[in-house]
C-alpha cells in the first residue's frame, strides 16, 4: 500500500498546485450512487478520497473502503469521528487532533484507543490539526466534540492556532466549518492563516459551488473538501476539479 500520500501532497504545494478531495460519508451511500460518484472522481482525477464523518451509525466504513478501492486508484484516507472509524483497508488516515477545542477526548483520547489497530495496519498516518469555525449553523462536528467552534471573525484565533498546531509537530492542518455548513471558511481566515503556516491547508464545509471553491483557493487554501455539494450534485465534482485544473 501507497505510504506517498502526504508527500505527493507537500510535492503538490511546493510546486504552488492545489488539490482537491472527495469526502464520502459511508452513512449516506447506496452502492450504485456511490458507484457513479467514484467514477466520477476518477473521470476528473480527484487527488484523494475522505471516508469518514462526525457520526457513523449504519454506514459500513470497511465496505465503502473496500467499494472505492476495487473502482479506483486514487488514495483513500480515513476522516475519522472517533477512534472506532478505522478501515485497515484505506490507504492513510488524517490522524485529527481538535486543536480549537479543549475536550480532551478530542485531543488525545481516541488518538491512544486507536493506536493499537493503527500499529498493526499499514495505514498511512498522517498527523493532522483539526480546527472547527462557527459558519453558521451547529454543525454536527460541533455537537460531537462537545467543544465551542472558533468564531467566524476570529482570524487571528484561527491563525494562531495553526501555527501552534505546526510547532506542535502536525503535518497537516484542516479548518472546517463542518459538514452542512452554511458557509465556506472566510476569505480572511484562510489567508491569514495560510500566511502563517508552512504546512499544507485543509479548508472544508459549506463549498457548494465552483464559484466558492474558487474563492476558498485563491484566498490560500492548498487542499478543498466538498462533501455534502457532491452528494447533491454530482456535476460539482467536475465543476470544482476545473477550478483546481485552471489554478495548476
Ligand atoms: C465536512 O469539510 C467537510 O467535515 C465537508 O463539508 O459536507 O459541507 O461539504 P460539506
Amino acid at each position: 500500500m501507497s505510504k506517498d500520500i502526504y508527500h505527493n501532497i507537500t510535492l503538490k504545494v511546493k510546486q504552488e498546485k492545489k488539490l482537491f478531495a472527495v469526502l464520502i460519508d459511508p452513512d449516506k451511500q447506496n452502492f450504485a450512487e456511490l458507484l457513479k460518484t467514484i467514477h466520477v472522481c476518477n473521470k476528473v482525477k480527484i487527488d484523494f478520497f475522505l471516508v469518514g464523518g462526525s457520526i457513523i451509525t449504519n454506514g459500513n466504513i470497511d465496505n465503502t473502503v473496500h467499494a472505492i478501492k476495487e473502482n479506483s486508484t486514487i488514495p483513500v484516507v480515513l476522516f475519522p469521528g472517533n477512534h472506532n472509524h478505522i478501515s485497515t483497508k484505506a490507504d492513510g488516515i488524517l490522524f485529527l487532533s481538535l486543536i480549537s477545542g479543549r475536550n480532551p477526548d478530542f485531543l488525545i483520547g481516541n488518538q491512544l484507543l486507536a493506536t493499537p489497530k493503527l500499529k498493526t495496519s499499514k495505514l498511512e498516518i498522517i498527523p493532522t490539526g483539526y480546527l472547527l469555525v462557527d459558519c453558521g449553523n451547529l454543525t454536527t462536528a460541533i455537537k460531537v466534540s462537545e467543544t465551542p467552534p472558533i468564531a467566524y471573525n476570529n482570524n487571528e484565533q484561527a491563525a494562531n492556532t495553526a501555527l501552534t498546531g505546526q510547532y506542535l509537530g502536525q503535518k497537516l492542518i484542516y479548518i472546517d466549518g463542518g459538514s452542512g455548513a452554511q458557509q465556506p471558511i472566510s476569505n480572511e481566515m484562510i489567508s491569514l492563516t495560510k500566511s502563517n503556516l508552512d504546512i499544507p491547508l485543509i479548508i472544508g464545509g459549506g463549498i457548494k459551488s465552483a464559484k466558492a471553491a474558487a474563492e476558498v483557493y485563491k484566498a490560500g487554501a492548498d487542499i478543498i473538501v466538498i462533501g455534502n455539494g457532491a452528494e447533491k450534485n454530482r456535476n460539482l465534482i467536475e465543476e470544482i476539479s476545473t477550478v483546481r485544473n485552471n489554478f495548476n
